[in-house]
């Protein structure tokens, strides 16, 4: 039982060892190069067709600490069988290691983007492992089968587990501000709509910090401004390669554009309208001059990660950005710095690539990017929605007059009316807030003369092309969920 303790303890110490080794490597070679993180994102990527189901819960979601959490759960327990093996029989125990190391390796070195280095904090971390296992098996135990455990190796295994690994995290955490740039003053800038200013509504622009976050990425890629280069490639006459200065050098036009997830359930919040400041994508292309069938425009983040937008829709006139400035500031680390696209109308899975580094002139019938791989709609225009911000679900306000509002989109198309209904009854127009283009969304308000007791609150927008918002319920996948928002609320 001891040897079985001390041999799981010992097993667990070299792990550790190998993990906080190879995390402190990790902060020469790249965060990514990280064999927690690689593991990690290789289970993102490879979720396979028929889990289906799985890519649907996870996609729009941040379950990125549970993976990672699950992901070293399968570690503990696996290091502990490999501890209480190489006790009895160390050859076994050694290749286990090395069975270990074989994982963290090939996903390190499978990585989009990633060289030859990435194999060192897996390399260095099981070799300093394999040392420490070394140092505590000793002789076979006088007494009993198995080998002797030296305990104050364990000791000195988790010791030196826990500076490494503390160092690098510390250390990794250090330097993860954004760079410091200045961003140009646009030519064109944005009109702005007034705010409702009701409390409890969606202010009419999200801030950075309230920004919804969506994306694949278990670090945050960290792109260097000075080293940025934008690719433009493809069935292209002219291929391209542009700074992120020769960005900021082109005239910029800020934008008031409202993005959202394709994976919004009804009511959702996977919405946001910021200010965005960046070079039209069309004078761009056009510059590169697509060839005639070129008609997906691939384009491509530092990670790997990629979206296809049809060029059609990149070229018909609208506010296509490739953004390097948010609500005035440059993009957050989160939000893609240092340079994202931003497509008016089109959910983000197919628009919206963050910390951009390539724009490829394919075809639909060429390319499937990640999304569509998964078994996502190719075509994914935003669908009419409307939401309910206040009254709160289940809340309890005082009846006679209640504010009831919240916010309705239909990108590119725009909003023309919202309508809020009571109990099934009759639809009361609301009042819109006024917007500037057709790419926001747009806040509305309705005072509801409420009596007292359990009412149901619905609503529903209707575009500019006089479609009214789809009643049936139909979940996100595979293009965009359909159904109309209703909020169950008691007047006192
Ligand atoms: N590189 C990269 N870009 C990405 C994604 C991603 O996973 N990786 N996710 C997309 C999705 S699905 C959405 S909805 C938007 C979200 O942008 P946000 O996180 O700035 O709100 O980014 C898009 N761009
Ligand atoms: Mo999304």
């Amino acid at each position: 039982m001891r040897v079985k303790l001390t041999g799981a303890l010992a097993g667990v110490g070299c792990a550790a060892l190998a993990l906080g080794v190879a995390e402190l490597v990790s902060l020469l070679t790249g965060p990514r190069s990280s064999p927690l993180v690689a593991v990690g994102g290789a289970v993102v990527d490879a979720t396979p067709e028929w889990a289906k189901e799985f890519a649907i819960r996870t996609f729009g979601q941040n379950d990125k600490l549970a993976l990672l959490a699950g992901t070293g759960t399968f570690l503990l327990l696996f290091s502990v069988v490999l501890g209480v093996v190489a006790v009895r029989r160390p050859r076994l125990g050694y290749a286990g290691l090395a069975l270990f190391g074989l994982l963290g390796l090939a996903a390190a070195v499978t990585r989009p983007g990633a060289g030859p280095a990435a194999a060192l904090p897996t390399l260095l971390g099981v070799a300093a492992a394999g040392i420490a296992l070394r140092l505590i098996l000793r002789a076979p135990a006088p007494t009993g089968p198995g080998r002797d455990v030296d305990r104050r190796g364990v000791l000195l295994a988790f010791g030196a587990a826990a500076l490494t690994g503390g160092a690098g995290f510390t250390l990794a955490r250090r330097d993860s501000a954004v760079p410091k740039v200045t961003l140009p003053k646009p030519v064109s800038p944005a009109a702005t709509a007034t705010d409702l200013g009701i409390p409890e509504l969606s202010t009419f622009v999200t801030s950075n910090r309230d920004f919804y976050r969506v994306d694949t990425a278990l670090v945050v890629p960290r792109l260097n401004p000075d080293t940025y280069r934008l690719r433009i490639k493809g069935r292209v006459g002219k291929a391209m390669t542009l700074s992120y200065q020769d960005l900021l050098d082109r005239p910029l036009v800020e934008r008031e554009i409202t993005l959202t997830c394709v994976s919004n359930e009804v009511g959702g919040e996977l919405a946001g309208t910021a200010r965005w400041l960046g070079v039209p994508v069309a004078e761009l292309l056009r510059e590169a001059a697509p060839q005639p069938g070129a008609d997906q425009v691939v384009s491509r983040s530092s990670d790997g990660w990629t979206a296809g937008t049809p060029t059609s829709v990149l070229l018909d006139g609208r506010d296509a950005l490739l953004a390097v400035g948010m609500n005035g500031q440059p993009l957050p680390l989160e939000h893609g710095f240092p340079v994202r696209m931003i497509v008016p109308g089109l959910y983000g899975y197919v628009s919206a690539t963050k910390w951009l580094t390539e724009l490829e002139l394919s075809t639909f019938a060429d390319f499937d990017p990640y999304w569509v791989r998964r078994g996502w709609a190719k075509q994914a225009p935003i669908k009419t929605f409307s939401r309910i911000d206040t009254p709160r679900p289940l809340s309890r306000p005082k009846s006679g007059m209640v504010t009831v509002a919240g916010v309705a989109w239909a990108q590119h198309r725009g909003v023309d009316r919202v309508e809020v209904r009571v109990d099934g009854g009759a639809w009361h127009e609301a009042t819109l807030g006024a917007v500037v283009s057709t790419d926001t969304w747009r806040q509305w308000v309705w005072r509801w003369e409420a009596t007292p007791g359990r009412h149901t609150l619905e609503v529903r927008a209707t575009d500019h092309t006089g479609a009214v918002q789809p009643e049936e319920r139909r979940p996100p996948f595979p293009d965009g969920a359909t159904g109309w928002h209703s909020v169950v609320v008691t007047a006192g």
